[in-house]
């Protein structure tokens, strides 16, 4: 069985919604078990800054998936759930991205893990280290935690959540 950690944001329409429906897609998936997902924070916008500000969150999973087949569940996702790639760092209904698959180290074409410049982002770092303190880089082997990027402003909690199931009821 491989685990991977994912990151997720939405910045159109209702957000929150948007979050929770590519969950529960991930969870009824029958090769994917979701274990934790993180609480929900408010992030500033990275690249065009004159748009809506993310929710963003952090999952964990197990799979049986290998890389590329989940990165295709997490496209099948996107797409289902109105995803449209027009604008490059534009607003976005769901964007899922794998950060970390296992503790390997891939160079893919379409794929590259750990996910690149993840360590420089604030939106991406502290939902993550919210659900594992102790997860490295797997090239460097720093802990996320200690990147200098989790010191950043512009990410707010904005709904606290402990348990898959209680994020997948909540309203
Ligand atoms: O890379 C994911 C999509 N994205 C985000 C995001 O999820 N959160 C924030 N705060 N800014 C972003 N810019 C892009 S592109």
């Amino acid at each position: 069985m491989n685990t991977a950690y994912l990151s997720m944001g939405s910045n159109i329409g209702n957000r929150l919604q948007h979050l929770k429906q590519a969950v529960q897609l991930l969870h009824e998936h029958p090769a994917i078990t979701v274990l934790d997902v993180s609480s929900v924070y408010e992030t500033e916008p990275l690249g065009l800054t004159e748009q809506a500000k993310f929710l963003n969150i952090a999952v964990n999973l197990e799979t049986s998936l290998e890389a590329l087949e989940l990165l295709n569940v997490c496209q099948s996702i996107e797409n289902k759930l109105g995803r449209m790639r027009k604008i490059r760092w534009g607003p976005r209904t769901v964007d899922l991205d794998i950060l970390l698959y296992n503790h390997d180290v891939l160079q893919l074409e379409n794929l590259l893990i750990p996910h690149l410049r993840m360590h420089e982002r604030a939106f991406v770092l502290v939902p993550l280290v919210e659900i594992n303190p102790e997860v490295k880089n797997p090239v460097t082997g720093t802990l996320y935690r200690d990147e200098p990027a989790m010191q950043e402003d512009g990410v707010v909690l904005w709904k606290k959540v402990q348990r898959v199931e209680e994020f997948l009821q909540q309203d």
